[in-house]
């Protein structure tokens, strides 16, 4: 199957020997949180945690709240190796005896722009100590409980988990409402349990849009009920996603407050799906983009967007629209004519195509997403619905929130994870909002996504190649502009990172080392 992933090397030949674990006595005013709440403030008291730790959660009328939040405390229960307590007593601090969560908003259903803001704190007296999370949805209380564990550790001396510096008071929210990231099971077939590990990971630093480049040019791994030969494009018999596969994977996100954005990518970086229907090809020689002049075509891609909106409950879907060289409508008679009887240039074919896929999309209810070609070639006649997702460079942002449509960021120079040569740093520093002044369009910025295109990862070296670099984005993503740490502060923010890489590698997540700044521990 694979090409060999020569590349991988680049990323694995510094080992981070040189950054320590520990977690310091006195951190002074640093926040040990990744990415950094919007506001905390902490005191001086250390409690130990009650190896009992109990949970009680009230409020939440979502259908399934109360069985998605005990399942996310014991998980946290499990991160923070509760289960390594052997000591009972609490050896004379102040004992935590557990957490008390309550959710204010009735039928909270994962989707774009649930609220996921949350209150913490963590009294330092009191017989007993509960600490209080307070949150609109189930999922503000999630990212609350992931706050919450990272402010646990383990003492290798008493044996006892410690919560340091109490009373904490955090009040967090995120800055955008899409943060994303892209995996790509068209290049390298991911399995299941690895997209999952991946989910996991995602909650750690708060993103919560998996955006599943499902199918490309080189593979067509997923199971299509309308169109059951669409999966002969698939790599091997068994680097397949069954329909039940995908319903897994998205429940899974859902109870992790994660999206899952799927894309098919049309008209280009779809040559797979001709392996099953040949007559999808413009000709058995000229095989991409999709043949436009063919009804048949369209029928295809309704039957997968029905298909999808039985599964993929989030409200956009993508539509790629990339990177579409459309000689091969031109150089087949076939298509030629039918472009010459139609009065259409190659350009206005590519515009005829992403514009009816969009209505197909919206006849099952999608919002569309498409890259950026789609409006640099066309813009003014895209639906004004319809989210823009940069790419190619800086600079497209601006353009399109001028003209009033909504933006995704993943500029390739800067949040592209298979560009190996960018360091954490340079995926810290990348702003959205860099040029757009105005608050009005500064709100058509969703947010923004960092890209693991998988032709040189597979399943033994994605997790090292996103992290530690996608946490840094996260970061950016989350927390609000003022408390992002600036330019000149980038050592102590090296150093932030670092612990947050240990603290992945300690959950069993591979993330890289933190090169570049990271190098030299701080002083
Ligand atoms: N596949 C698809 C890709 C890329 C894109 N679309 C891509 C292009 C350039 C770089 C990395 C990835 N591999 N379908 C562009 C959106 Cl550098």
């Amino acid at each position: 199957m694979a090409p060999a992933m020569a590349l991988r090397l680049l990323v694995v030949v510094a080992v981070a020997a040189v950054v320590s674990c520990a977690v310091a006595a006195d951190e002074g005013s640093v926040v040990e949180v990744w990415p950094m709440p919007a506001t905390a403030s902490k005191g001086g008291q250390t409690l130990h945690v009650s190896r009992e730790l109990r949970m009680t959660a009230e409020g939440s009328k979502y259908a399934d709240g109360e069985a998605i939040l005990k399942d996310a405390f014991q998980r946290m229960v499990t991160l923070i190796e509760l289960d390594h307590v052997i000591n009972g007593s609490s050896q004379g601090l102040p004992l935590l005896a557990g957490v008390n969560v309550v959710v204010h908003l009735p039928g909270d259903e994962l989707n774009f722009g649930v609220d996921e803001s949350y209150n913490l704190s963590v009294p330092a007296t009191g017989s007993p100590i509960y600490a209080q999370i307070e949150a609109q949805t189930v999922f503000g209380a999630l990212h609350a409980l992931e706050t919450f564990s990272q402010l646990c550790n383990f003492d290798f001396t008493s044996r006892l988990i410690e919560l340091q510096s109490a009373p904490w008071s955090i009040t967090d929210m995120p800055r955008f409402p899409y943060r994303g990231l892209l995996i790509d099971t068209s290049r390298h077939y991911l399995p299941v349990p690895v997209i999952k590990s991946v989910i996991d990971s995602m909650t750690y630093s708060k993103l919560n849009v998996l955006h599943w480049h499902i199918v490309d040019e080189q593979s067509f791994p997923i199971e299509i009920p309308s169109y059951p030969k669409l999966w002969n494009g698939a790599y091997s018999y068994s680097e397949r996603y069954t329909m039940d596969d995908a319903i897994d994977i998205v429940q899974y996100a859902e109870r992790r407050g994660v999206n899952v954005l799927a894309e098919i990518d049309v008209p280009g970086h779809a040559l797979s799906w001709g392996v099953g229907y040949p007559s999808l090809w413009p000709s058995a020689t000229c095989k991409e983009p999709l043949d436009v002049s063919s009804e048949s075509t369209f029928q295809v891609i309704n039957g997968i967007l029905s298909d999808f909106s039985k599964v993929f409950k989030f409200k956009f879907v993508h539509l790629g629209g990339d990177e579409v060289n459309t000689s091969c409508w031109t150089s087949t008679p076939r298509v030629k004519a039918w472009l010459a009887q139609h009065g259409m240039k190659e350009s206005d074919a590519y515009r005829y195509f992403v514009l009816r896929a969009q209505k197909i999309a919206k006849s099952h209810g999608y919002e569309v997403i498409n890259w950026e070609e789609t409006f640099n070639n066309f813009g003014d006649k895209l639906d004004r619905r319809t989210v823009v997702h940069n790419w190619l460079g800086g600079g497209v942002a601006e353009k399109v929130v001028a003209a009033g449509l909504r933006c995704i960021v993943s500029n390739q120079d800067k949040w592209y994870l298979d560009h190996l040569e960018v360091t954490w740093d340079g995926f810290y520093m990348n702003e959205p909002l860099r040029n757009i002044k105005n608050p009005a369009q500064q709100k058509l910025v969703l947010g923004g996504e960092v890209c693991m295109w998988a032709e040189h990862i597979d399943a033994s070296d994605i997790q090292q190649t996103i992290w530690p670099r996608a946490a840094a984005a996260a970061e950016r993503l989350w927390t609000p502009f003022e408390k992002l740490s600036k330019e000149w502060e980038i050592a102590a923010l090296s150093a932030r990172l670092a612990r947050f890489r240990c603290l992945l590698n300690h959950r069993g997540i591979a993330a890289g080392p933190v090169t570049g700044y990271g190098r030299s521990a701080p002083a």
